[in-house]
């Protein structure tokens, strides 16, 4: 099968598998991409994609639309957290994924220390906002990503420019900790920068947000309500604060 009608044809199972919005970009325009150190929680440098796979060809970016409150759902269970609808979004990578091994290619989904928002932006998902997530011209920043990459060859798409912010500094205003400043957020002052472990422990023990954090117990319980006895909804005020795709989400 030729490059163009591959790509045509899993873009088009993947858009009627889950996934909102697609697109491709060349390993190269990642790896291009200067060394970046990942501190919250992960504490590793980024990776080159031929640390994943021998021959890397492509990558495939899924977006998925975050429509509704519960996306953002965090359960503590056994001083761990879990996220439903992350499993939801990688099994349907997953089925994207045995599209492309049925035709006899290599895939690794979810290559997690490559920037899934800088190449959401090369695949043409959207470009970067100053609340320093992807903003796409329907969805605003309501999507979260998936990634598959591939020794498949498929055609790469163009990396999206438009700037989504013009004068707009909602989010900025909008953040409770002062966690933003123009495309960089600073995960010791987010809500949702405090560790999984950590988080876990609040919920469990029912502790103040305060035994980790400055910012007061009164701040983290509005902007992270408690959705069941065992969970929380993650902070989304400056989603909710962003003009664009506003009418995207619940
Ligand atoms: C750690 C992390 C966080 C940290 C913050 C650190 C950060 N830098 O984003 C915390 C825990 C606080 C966090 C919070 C949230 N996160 Co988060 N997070 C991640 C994670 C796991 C790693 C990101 C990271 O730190 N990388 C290291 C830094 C250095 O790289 P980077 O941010 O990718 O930055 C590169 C580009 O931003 C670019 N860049 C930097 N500055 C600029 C400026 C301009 C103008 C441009 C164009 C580019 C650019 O260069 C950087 C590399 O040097 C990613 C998943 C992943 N594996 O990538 C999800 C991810 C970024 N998070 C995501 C989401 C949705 C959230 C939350 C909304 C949580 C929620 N409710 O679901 C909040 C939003 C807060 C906010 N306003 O950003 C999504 C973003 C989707 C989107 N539409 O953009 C991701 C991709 C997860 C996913 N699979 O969907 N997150
Ligand atoms: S998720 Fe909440 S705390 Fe974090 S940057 Fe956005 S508004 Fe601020
Ligand atoms: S709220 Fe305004 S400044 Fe922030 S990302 Fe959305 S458009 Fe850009």
């Amino acid at each position: 099968m030729d490059p163009a009608t591959l790509t045509q044809e899993i873009k088009k199972y993947a858009l009627t598998h889950g996934a909102e919005l697609v697109g491709v970009l060349s390993p190269e325009s990642i790896d291009d991409m200067p060394k970046y150190w990942t501190e919250w929680q992960v504490k590793q440098w980024s990776k080159k994609t031929s640390d994943y796979m021998d021959s890397p060809m492509s990558i495939l970016v899924l977006g998925y639309h975050a429509f509704d409150d519960i996306h953002e759902a965090q359960i503590a269970h056994n001083g761990k957290i879990e996220y439903p609808v992350y499993e939801r979004m990688r099994l349907y990578a997953r089925r994207v994924m045995r599209q492309l091994e049925e035709k006899g290619y290599e895939c690794v989904v979810y290559p997690f220390n490559l920037s899934q928002k800088k190449m959401a932006q090369l695949a043409g998902l959207g470009t970067m906002g100053k609340s320093s997530l992807i903003i796409n011209p329907e969805y605003g920043p309501w999507f979260r990503l998936q990634s598959i990459l591939t020794d498949a060859p498929l055609v790469p798409d163009e990396e999206a420019t438009d700037d989504p912010c013009g004068d707009c500094t909602k989010c900025i205003d909008a953040c409770p900790t002062g966690a933003l400043t123009p495309y960089v957020i600073d995960s010791e002052k987010c809500l949702i920068g405090i560790t999984e472990i950590e988080l876990a422990k609040l919920i469990e023990e029912d502790l103040q947000f305060t035994v980790y954090r400055d910012t007061p117990d009164e701040v983290f319980r509005e902007h992270m309500p408690r959705f069941t006895k065992n969970s929380v909804l993650m902070c989304t005020t400056c989603q909710k604060a962003c003009p664009v795709g506003r009418e995207k989400h619940e």
